[in-house]
């Protein structure tokens, strides 16, 4: 174990505030309720202490939201809420070192995820989003055969969690405004400082007050913002049984709902693949973001002839990964967001372990302070194993093994989740099978993490309903 200290020249340019309020109609409020800390998973620093939104607060932001919505944000024209948005994404663009910071320092995550990956996609959701403002009769054309446009379906209440914080943000924000929609956003409460220096940028574009408000807090306060009955629309991404919770709530009121929730997906490797392609595809799969990824390739299903050769390689690469400091530019692998989630990562690979499967870490030292897990690998699961199952959701891989093609699809399926599979193989054929064959929202060829915001996104089965990204995307915020 050694003792780490962030670099101090990049932790200079984030100014972190001792306290933050709720953002409501355009300014910063104190909340009525109590407060709580976000803390820095790498060294269980506090950041700053953070106001928790209760009932009263929501129901502040949600009347805010509402006034702008009725009073400015649904009656302006699509190329003008563009404005607004592209001014965003040029901010996003501008102070995104600032941002990437503050996400590393908050999340965990390496910086050059946040830097490279998840601010640009930020930037480019929000450019996106811009470009359809203008075209909404376009991308639902029977609305405008009636001679109407599509309408936006007034204030919607968003939910997101931890491990994406900046980029959830805006797979949520960015499609609600551009169909002329208004806001009230809840982030997780390990993770609420970016969703707090967006709303400065709402202020900075000069967004007029009201159309975006973020309210922090736990899930009560997410419980008090989906059951408000001044909200038309619910979006939620989380665990599986909060959202199914949250449709529970929403039953029996005209809300609309959608929900992107856990995952467990396949990464299959042919015989056939490019397998030093692979190896890389499989450690973006499962380490990238520490494993905090809904549609993490967090089981490997290897074909047999291949599966030695793939697990040396692969047990080579893994060596080479850097866990440590999330601001140190050459970390691959950051902090666990919080000790209730490394508890749960070490909980379900102690049961692995118990349950017979091979555990496998490279050698690495791991900081004294702070929730770290070195990347690890389980060989000989079986389908019947709980790693196999459930979500981990942390750097743990787990083996299987196939011999045909259908027996892939067979193991790949077999599960509650649906949000993503991988398929490594040289032949054209098969990935267009596979992908026919396979239940889940995504499926990537020969790649695998790949996010664009022309792409829709959302799961099958347990992985939850609607679709986020791309021009459907846009029909959960039109009616
Ligand atoms: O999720 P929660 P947690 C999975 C992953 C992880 C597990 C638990 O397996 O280990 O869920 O994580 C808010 N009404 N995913 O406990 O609780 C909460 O405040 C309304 C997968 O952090 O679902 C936060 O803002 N809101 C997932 C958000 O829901 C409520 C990403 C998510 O937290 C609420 C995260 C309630 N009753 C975890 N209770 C993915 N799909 O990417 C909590 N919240």
């Amino acid at each position: 174990p050694f003792e780490y200290a962030p670099a101090p020249e990049s932790r200079s340019i984030v100014d972190i505030k001792p306290s933050y309020g709720l953002f409501v109609n355009g300014e910063f409020v104190d909340g009525h309720g109590k407060s709580f800390k976000t803390i820095s998973p790498a060294t269980e620093e506090v950041l700053a202490e953070v106001a928790e939104a209760d009932e009263a607060d929501v129901d502040a932001a949600v009347k805010a939201a509402r006034k702008a919505y009725d009073k400015v944000w649904s009656k302006m024209p699509g190329r003008e809420r563009a404005k607004y948005l592209y001014r965003i994404a040029r901010i996003i663009q501008e102070r995104s070192r600032e941002l990437a910071v503050l996400e590393s320092l908050d999340n965990g995550k390496p910086i050059k995820e946040s830097r490279d990956v998840d601010v640009p996609i930020v930037a480019a959701h929000f450019f996106y989003y811009a470009g359809w403002a203008d075209k909404l009769a376009y991308a639902m054309p029977h609305s405008a055969g009636r001679g109407s446009d599509p309408q936006p379906l007034g204030v919607a209440a968003q939910v997101i969690p931890w491990n994406f914080p900046l980029l959830m943000l805006a797979w949520k924000i960015a499609p609600a405004l551009a169909c002329g929609n208004t806001v009230v956003l809840k982030p997780a409460e390990t993770t609420p400082l970016t969703a707090l220096l967006f709303a400065e940028i709402c202020q900075q574009a000069d967004l007029p007050p009201g159309v975006v408000n973020i309210v922090t807090g736990a899930g009560g306060t997410g419980q008090a913002l989906v059951s408000h009955p001044g909200v038309d629309k619910v979006a939620f991404t989380g665990s599986t049984e909060v959202g199914k919770a949250i449709a529970r709530a929403v039953a029996g009121t005209d809300k609309k709902v959608t929900l992107e929730l856990g995952g467990k997906a396949a990464n299959i490797v042919f015989d056939d693949a490019p397998l030093n392609q692979a190896v890389e595809g499989i450690v973006n799969g499962i380490f990238f973001n520490q494993g905090h990824v809904c549609c993490a390739g967090s089981r490997l299903l290897v074909q047999e002839s291949v599966a030695e050769e793939l697990l040396a390689k692969l047990k080579r690469r893994m060596s080479t990964l850097r866990v440590g400091d999330p601001l140190d530019k050459n970390t691959d692998i950051g902090a666990i967001n919080s000790a209730e989630q490394l508890a749960r990562i070490r909980e379900l690979s102690d049961i692995g372990e118990a349950e017979g499967a091979g555990r496998w870490s490279p050698e690495c030292e791991l900081p004294q302070h702070g929730f770290w897990f070195p990347p690890t690998l389980f060989t000989g699961v079986s389908q019947a194993h709980r790693i196999a199952r459930e979500e981990i959701f942390g750097p743990v891989l787990s083996v299987l093994t196939f011999r045909t093609p259908s027996e892939a699809v067979e193991k790949a399926n077999n599960t509650p989740y649906g949000l993503s599979a991988g398929v490594w193989t040289e032949k054209g054929s098969r990935i267009l099978s596979m992908a026919n064959q396979l239940r889940a929202g995504v499926v990537w060829a020969n790649t695998f993490n790949k996010f664009d915001p022309t792409s829709p996104f959302g799961g099958f089965k347990e992985s939850g309903y609607g679709r986020e990204g791309g021009r459907h995307g846009l029909e959960a915020y039109l009616r």
